[in-house]
């Protein structure tokens, strides 16, 4: 078994006046999901009601784990993972916390691609980042 692991890291601004969007926009739905590789994202939700759409594949069989840390205070992360080689099949799904809270999931993953999906629960936005 291998694990594979993708980290969304929602990062923080120095400059917590700016509000931007961020380098994988625009990915605000799974047909314009950016491509990305396991390790660490930094996406923002910005502006109000945006949804991040990420494209992660699996070369074989594992575990994936999705985790979406350094959430901002003002935010409250809902997870959606789907796949393989879909992007409607619901695999994976996380709202455990409130604002500020990380999210985390994890899988038995077959090959083929997924999509990640992450948004704010309220439609708030936030200029500081969270962490995949
Ligand atoms: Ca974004
Ligand atoms: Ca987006």
């Amino acid at each position: 078994m291998i694990l594979f692991m993708v980290l969304c890291l929602l990062s923080i601004n120095a400059d917590g006046a700016t509000r931007n969007p961020d380098s994988y926009e625009p990915n605000n739905d799974a047909q314009s999901a950016s491509t990305i590789n396991f390790g660490s994202v930094y996406p923002t939700i910005y502006p109000v009601a945006d949804a991040d759409y990420f494209n992660v594949s699996a070369p074989t069989l594992g575990t994936m784990t999705v985790q979406v840390t350094n959430v901002p205070s003002d935010i409250n992360i809902v997870l959606y993972v789907y796949g393989p080689n879909s992007t409607t099949t619901q695999r994976a799904y996380a709202n455990s916390n409130s604002n500020g809270g990380n999210e985390y999931v994890y899988f038995d993953c077959a090959p083929g691609y997924y999509i990640i999906r992450i948004y704010d629960y309220g439609n708030d936005n936030s200029n500081k980042p969270p962490s995949l």
